[in-house]
């Protein structure tokens, strides 16, 4: 046995995101986003699964604080729906969506839970997707303006901002490889998305200080830690495409102000390039307060002329997997954190982790026990990462509970409370349990 002791102000959390949750899609002027589209289309999601009704929370916040309350986490990542917000994108402001996520709020707070808001968790309105979505600059301006009446209304309440959740998966796995909405398969218009989203969260930044909003923001980039398969300079060279698009491509225009130029190279090979305007690599290269780090897991590749744009193909080899095929490997955790620092010690929160399991109920008890050893290893890998140094400062764990799985539909369950997706009756599994102990002790204790 071990015990890890973790640093006395660490944030201890749970994530969720607005559409895989809320439900009550037709409510509360809500307008439609491309996931509702998309998961309308024959095809895009498993068991032609969709969120309007998801885990409810839109009415059932209050169950979902007291879970909250239970598990004793003092922070809480969730997402606001734009087309709450705006309906239509970039109209009219709906008051009604705006009260909720105040109600939402203020009960968070009286529960003494942080509220870590994420801008967008990619419920993009559907009128802007059909201008272009974020090829378009005037989707750019609308994600500002909705912004601005976000820090306006939760300035003082919200103390921590991200402005977007897993920029490669909204420019590359939804526009690239289709898997996501909007379900694009082109190179050009994923590259164009990209950018897109990179000016739009840095106008955002500007407006966040110019209105002198409380707290601090950042992003939240998924990683994908991959290292090389054999010793040869194509393999290690089809890594490097990889880290650099989930990561690099994002964080060098971030923090340098300039996209990696072997990736650019790369891109401009294959036909595409970057449709920088005048000023925008200043403008997505305002400084920001922290960074949300989203892993799951990571890979060992090789080149493969095959392989997809970036010739990087995955090796499966042979390690333990989590429920949806994701090999379970913290190091690449750990190796990802060290690489970080390129960037400079920068305040870092993981702002998603965790394990699709999907044991079932059996005589009232949910025994997860592959979640509880998938968090001993990563908890454990955080707790030598601080060691090191580096500020990482919160762990939100992924899921707070089973929810909408994109793609995946209902089938692929994250949560540490399950969900009866007929009854919408939430029970927690043994390993909320295990966090909750974790919690208060404030320390990991590990079995080996
Ligand atoms: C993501 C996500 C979550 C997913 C989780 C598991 O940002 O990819 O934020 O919405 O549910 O990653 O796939």
């Amino acid at each position: 046995m071990t015990i890890f002791q973790f640093p006395q102000d660490f944030r201890w959390g749970t994530a969720t995101a607005s559409y895989q949750i809320e439900g009550a899609a037709q409510e509360g002027g809500r307008g439609v986003s491309i996931w509702d589209t998309f998961a309308r289309t024959p095809g895009k999601v498993f068991n032609g699964d969709n969120g309007d009704v998801a885990c409810d929370s839109y009415h059932r916040y209050e169950e979902d604080i007291e879970l909250m309350k239970k598990l004793g986490i003092n922070t809480y990542r969730f997402s606001i729906a734009w087309p709450r917000i705006i309906p239509d994108g970039d109209g009219e402001i709906n008051r009604e969506g705006l009260d909720f996520y105040h109600r939402f709020v203020d009960k968070l707070l009286e529960a003494g839970i942080e509220p870590f808001c994420t801008l967008y968790h990619w419920d993009l309105p559907q009128t802007l997707e059909d201008i272009g979505g974020w090829g378009n600059r005037r989707t750019v301006d609308a994600f500002v303006k909705y912004a601005e009446v976000i820090f306006k209304e939760f300035s003082g309440k919200i103390n921590f901002w991200l402005t977007f959740n897993e920029p490669w998966c909204i420019a590359f796995l939804s526009n690239l490889l289709g898997i996501h909405a909007p379900g694009n398969k082109d190179l050009q218009t994923s590259i164009n998305v990209a950018h897109g989203l990179l000016v739009a969260h840095g106008k955002a930044v500007q407006s966040f200080r110019r209105l002198g909003t409380t707290g601090q923001i950042g992003i939240a980039p998924n990683v994908c830690w991959a290292e090389p398969y054999s010793k040869s300079p194509e393999d290690r060279a089809a890594c490097d495409r990889a880290i650099a698009l989930n990561t690099d491509w994002f964080l060098d225009p971030i923090y340098k102000g300039s996209y990696p130029q072997f990736m650019v190279d790369w891109f401009e090979k294959a036909g595409a390039t970057v449709p920088i305007q005048e000023g925008d690599m200043e403008i997505i290269s305002q400084p920001i307060d922290l960074l949300g780090i989203n892993y799951y897991t990571m890979g060992i590749n090789r080149f493969n002329p095959e392989a997809g744009a970036l010739q990087s193909e995955e090796v499966d080899m042979g390690l333990i997997k989590t429920d949806i095929g994701w090999p379970v490997e913290s190091r690449g955790l750990y190796e990802f954190m060290h690489y970080l620092q390129k960037y400079g010690n920068v305040d870092v929160y993981i702002t998603e982790n965790g394990a699709c399991i999907n044991d079932d109920l059996e005589n009232g008890k949910i025994n997860d026990d592959r979640r509880i050893a998938y968090y001993e290893q990563h908890l454990a890998q955080i707790h030598r990462i601080i060691n090191d140094g580096i500020n990482l400062k919160g762990y939100m764990a992924w899921s707070l509970m089973d929810n909408f799985e994109w793609a995946e539909g209902y089938r692929m369950r994250f949560g540490l409370v399950h969900v009866d997706y007929r009854s919408l009756v939430r029970t927690p599994k043994e390993s909320f349990y295990w966090y909750q102990n974790v919690i208060k002790n404030n320390w990991l204790e590990t079995r080996i």
